[in-house]
């Protein structure tokens, strides 16, 4: 432009200077700025990292309580502060920080959302205790927890305690996601253990003992389903536990390669694949993919299809029906030589990856049953190899 434009070859060389004063002032301040920019950058990462780890070890070490409100605040602080996660500002709080007394903060920033980004909230917090746990092909394991199933001495932990005695099953906790059913729930679960997820349903109160096949157990059993069906959306595999089996071994060796859907059996009486088998959904390793989405939805759905019925029993049926094969679901039952329970007991303790307390309603039997199970179980790791071949389990003195 100043090529055509009037002014003299004089004045366009002062000009000239100007503009370069003007430009290395400007180098200058970016140049600056940048540090500045660069240095805050690394200096904010370290502390961010921090917390979260903190915030982690928080949950596991914090033996009673005093310093929730410091885990309260800490989420908001980091939820507001701007290369924190992107994703979801406010919703940090509940699904990890520490204990007691976060959720009142939180359920009164989400009070004036919209029921739409609440549940967004729900699951990019969900999302994010997945996330942690998952082994690296996304896969959790996971079992629900409530009030009533927390006192000491519980089913709770004796499930925890499995773990820890079992052959090689401790690294199996790191993936093992603890999702509670209520408030206290979950407040025991983050004293005990690094990943927790509250799930609690709006104006439902899971807290109580629910009696096998109450209104309550009913609803709990379909609402567990219903998140199965969002952990598989969210692009997970899980195995589900119930929290009165013990796990002794390793059970992905004992996994089928080529099925979606693998479930343990309350009597293990044909092959594998045999639909007539009978599933107990106590235990399952379920692969998140197009057939199990559609599985899952269709399972959910047939709650109406069959009122009164749990969704354990409405499997049973549903098995058979044409829409399974239409989509097909490769099923698997698995062998109760190696995921076992009272119904049927393994009879070889060289193999047994799992116990299950089923075919057995009262929780105080299912505890006194479990622990001679687990008795024996010490007492075989204790023998010498040559001596393991021939061990046997020791009369169960309530479970039939
Ligand atoms: C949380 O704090 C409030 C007061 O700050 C108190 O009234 C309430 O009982 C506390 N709740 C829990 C679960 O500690
Ligand atoms: C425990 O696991 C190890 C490693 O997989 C194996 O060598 C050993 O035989 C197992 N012990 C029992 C009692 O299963
Ligand atoms: C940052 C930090 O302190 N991390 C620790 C959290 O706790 C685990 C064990 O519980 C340690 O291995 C981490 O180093």
């Amino acid at each position: 432009m100043s090529k055509d434009g009037g002014c003299h070859h004089l004045c366009h060389h002062l000009l000239y200077q100007n503009q370069v004063v003007i430009w290395l002032i400007l180098l200058v301040v970016a140049a600056d700025l940048s540090l500045v920019l660069y240095r805050s950058a690394f200096s904010n990462n370290p502390s961010s990292q921090h917390f979260t780890f903190g915030q982690e070890n928080d949950s596991s070490s914090s033996s009673q309580d005093g310093d929730s409100k410091v885990g309260g605040d800490l989420s908001f602080q980091k939820s507001t502060s701007p290369e924190g996660d992107t994703s979801a500002p406010s919703l940090s709080s509940s699904a990890q920080s520490s204990n007691g007394n976060r959720s009142s903060p939180t359920e009164s920033v989400q009070g004036n959302l919209s029921p739409q980004v609440k549940q967004e909230n729900e699951e990019t917090k969900l999302e994010r205790v997945l996330s942690k746990a998952a082994t690296a092909d996304k896969t959790i394991i996971f079992t629900t927890i409530n009030d009533a199933w927390i006192t000491p001495g519980s089913l709770f932990d004796l499930f925890l305690e499995g773990f820890n005695i079992g052959n090689e099953t401790q690294y199996l906790l790191n993936h093992l996601v603890i999702v509670a059913m209520d408030q206290k729930a979950y407040s025991h679960c983050l004293e005990v253990h690094h990943h927790c997820y509250a799930l609690i349903t709006e104006g439902v109160d899971f807290s109580g003992r629910a009696n096998y096949m109450s209104p309550q157990y009913m609803k709990m059993m379909w609402r567990r389903l219903d998140f199965m069906r969002t952990i598989l959306e969210l692009g997970y595999n899980f195995i589900f536990t119930d929290t009165d089996i013990i796990w002794f071994r390793d059970p992905f060796p004992h996994f089928y390669e080529d099925a979606d859907f693998q479930i343990a059996s309350d009597q293990y009486q044909f092959t594998s694949t045999d639909l007539r088998n009978r599933p107990n959904a106590g235990f399952m390793y379920v692969r998140s993919n197009s057939r199990t989405l559609q599985f899952y939805k269709f399972w959910c759905g047939s709650k109406k299809t069959y009122p009164g019925k749990n969704e354990q029993d409405v499997l049973n049926i549903i098995k058979f029906d044409p829409f399974i094969k239409r989509i097909g679901l490769r099923i698997r039952f698995l062998d109760t030589a190696y995921f076992s329970g009272f119904c049927q007991p393994s009879k070889d303790l060289n193999v047994l990856c799992t116990m299950h307390a089923n075919c057995c309603v009262d929780v105080h039997k299912k505890i006194h049953d479990l622990r001679l199970v687990m008795d024996d179980w010490k007492k075989y790791m204790a023998l010498p190899s040559n001596r393991k071949k021939r061990y046997s389990w020791t009369q169960r003195k309530y479970c039939v």
